[in-house]
Formats: structure tokens, sequence, C-alpha cells
């Protein structure tokens, strides 16, 4: 860690004052209403239970990873699937989403990867992140997806649906909507629900009516993201409004498993690119605070974090997984290595208790960053 940067000694409420990013200000605000900087990485095998997980620990966590991929039963219906789910848990408990990407492509593939497709991302990952070894450019086009996005979100999606009668016996393969590739506008999956539904079968010729969906834009006083879908998730993290509908970036400058071929030069460039955008992205993941300028206030969030079981010494080496990954304690990335906020999987997944557990990371991260900036 270079120097003694002023943000490791500022604390949360005064850098959420001075940040770029309106959701890295809002960020910082909740972790002080929480006293919490801790990230649970959910990863888990099915979507049950991850959103028990989240549902469980939420109260202790400020934000909430993910790796959708790796969940067997992902519900893809962006109304009242798995990521609607987990948004409306946010609310909830009061904190972000962050979806573990690790995004590296060409601009327009990442593009189309972080908009559309099966799981669209953006619509329910406050935070997502790339490896940024294609080039700078892939964030710039990110950023530009998700300016579009947000202007887009800002407006009501109001749908009619009227039933007819088929003009035709066939069905044009349902792309009478779609732009000249056959691709839909972005703005009709939002709501093409009784395109998708139908199936193949209901394409064939012997339909008897048709179902057209319509649907106009206009400005909605406040934004109208999927809300809750089962009944209890109603409700809103008390202290702190809903975050605002930016979306936000990590770039993955720095990785915690063992001989990582990330170079000096490759971070380097994390840290232009970050200063290049910093309208859309809130910082790093990385194992050390990489802020050097002085008008440097990235936030930095970190992996590879694990504590000994309760009652060991803290101080002492803590094992590797045996397939690469390396961990240091809280107190160590947090107080020595400068970073914000810890990422915990295994150590509270595995554990016997994992709310309790998560709880015990909560407090022990805390006052790490207590001592950091010496409040404590
Ligand atoms: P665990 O605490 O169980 O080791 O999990 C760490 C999590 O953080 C995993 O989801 C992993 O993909 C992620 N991660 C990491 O371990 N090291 C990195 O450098 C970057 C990551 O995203």
């Amino acid at each position: 860690m270079s120097g003694r940067h002023p943000t490791l000694t500022t604390p949360f409420a005064e850098r959420a004052k001075q940040a770029d990013h309106p959701l890295t200000e809002y960020l910082y605000r909740l972790m002080v209403l929480k006293s919490s900087n801790l990230c649970l990485s959910a990863d888990v095998h099915t979507a049950r239970e991850l959103v028990t997980l989240a549902d469980k620990a939420g109260p202790s966590i400020v934000v909430l990873k993910t790796h959708y991929d790796l969940i067997s039963g992902w519900d893809y219906n962006p109304v009242t699937g798995t990521g609607a789910k987990l948004a409306a848990l946010a609310r909830k408990h009061g904190f972000l989403i962050f979806e573990d990407r690790k995004f590296v492509d060409i601009g327009k593939t990442v593009q189309m990867q972080y908009t559309a497709g099966t799981a669209r991302i953006i619509d329910w990952a406050h935070i997502t992140n790339a490896n940024i070894d294609a080039g700078k450019d892939m964030v710039r086009a990110m950023a530009e997806a998700a300016a579009k996005w947000k202007e887009r979100i800002n407006y009501e999606v109001k749908t009619s649906v009227t039933v007819g009668t088929p003009v035709s016996d066939h069905f044009d393969d349902g792309l009478e909507n779609g732009d000249e590739n056959g691709r839909l506008d972005p703005r009709e999956q939002l709501g093409g629900y009784g395109r998708d539904d139908r199936g193949a079968d209901a394409r064939k010729g012997s339909i008897v009516s048709i179902t057209t969906v319509t649907q106009s834009f206009e400005p909605a006083d406040s934004p109208r993201l999927p809300k809750s879908i089962s009944e209890g998730d109603e409700s809103v993290f008390p202290g702190i409004e809903e975050p605002p509908t930016d979306r936000g970036l990590l770039l993955l400058a720095q990785m915690s498993s063992k001989g990582c071929l990330m170079t000096k030069e490759y971070t380097q460039a994390c840290v232009e690119a970050a200063r290049e955008h910093k309208k859309f992205v809130m910082g790093y993941v990385a194992q050390e605070s990489l802020n050097t300028a002085p008008e440097d206030n990235f936030i930095h969030i970190t992996p590879g974090c694990k504590l000994p079981p309760e009652g060991e010494e803290e101080n002492g080496h803590i094992e590797g997984d045996g397939l690469g990954q390396q961990y240091n304690t809280p107190a160590k990335l947090i107080s020595i290595k400068g970073t914000d906020i810890v990422i915990v999987g295994r150590g509270i997944i595995c554990a016997d208790d994992p709310p309790s557990e998560a709880e015990r990371y909560r407090k022990k991260a805390w006052k790490a960053y207590l001592s950091r900036v010496g409040s404590e």
C-alpha cells in the first residue's frame, strides 16, 4: 500500500460527501447506518438457498455478492425471478447487490451481456465488475450501456394487452416487433412475456387468437424497478432512502489467488480507467488500497478474507483452500492493507450458523475500520 493516503483515515461519512459516484455515496452512508463493511459472497448451490441466506444474513451486510451462473434453478423472470427477489430483499435489509461477473470482452459484447441476454444483470445488480484485459474501451462501453439503461428505467412501461383474431395462419416467427436483425428492442423485452411464453407450438397455424402487446413510455416521477414479489418483502430498510438508479462498476485490479497473473502494469491501467470513468467506476476489487492521487476516493472491496475459529489467535496464518485461494483476516485487509469492505464467502456460509457468523465478521471488520480511522 502506498503512503498514508487521506482516504485511509477519513471516516466513511466524510468520504460519502466527497464521492464522485452517487452509488458510492449511498453505499458509504449505508455502511455508517448499519455499522457494516461486510460483503457476503453468497456462493451457494440453489436459488432457494441463495434467497434464504440473503434474507437471514441481510441485517449484517451492506453488499451481497452473487455469481448467478453457479446457482442452479436461477429464475430469469425479470419481475418475479431470482434477481427480482434479491432486489426486494436488498430493499428490505438495506444492502446492494454485486454480481461478480468479471466481464471481459470487446465493448459491444459486454454491453449485450450486461444489459440483455438471459440474466439481464443490469436490472437487478447495482454493481458488477470487469477485468479490463480487453482494454479500457470496454469500460466506456459498459458506462454507455448503463447510462442508456438508466434513462430507460426512469420511464414507466405502460403495457396494454388486447386479444383478437390473427389475420394470418402463421406467425412471422415472432419477429414483427424486432429490429432488422430480429432483435427485440430491450424496452419490449421488459413487458413482453406474452411473446416469450407462447412456446414453439403456439406459433403453428392452428392458433385461433393472437395476443398483441403494445407499449408506450412516459416519464415516471420516480424510477419503477421491479418491486417485491412476495408478501413480507414489501418493507424498505428504515433510515435511508432507496438507492439511486445509477449502476456502478468495480475494476478487478488484483486477485486474491496464488500465482495471479495480473501485473503491476495491468493494475495501473485499472487505476487510469477508474479515473477516466469516475461517474461509472466506483472503485476496485483489489488486495490493497490503490488510491494514490490526492483526489482519489475510490472504494475498495476485497475477497480472500477469513477469520480463525472463535477463540483462536487472530493474527496467525490462515490456510488457503488448496485450490489457489489465499486468505487474510479483516484486521489485516482493512487496517493494514487499507481496503474498505471485505468479501467473505465460505467463512460464513460453511459455519454452523451463517447469520451469527456474519455478525461476528461484521463486528470484526467494523472494528478494524474504526481502528484505521482512529475512532476506536
Ligand atoms: P471465499 O470467501 O469462499 O473464498 O469466496 C471468495 C469469493 O470472492 C468467490 O466468489 C470468488 O469468486 C471471489 N473472488 C475471489 O475469491 N478472489 C478475487 O480476487 C476475486 C473474486 O471475485
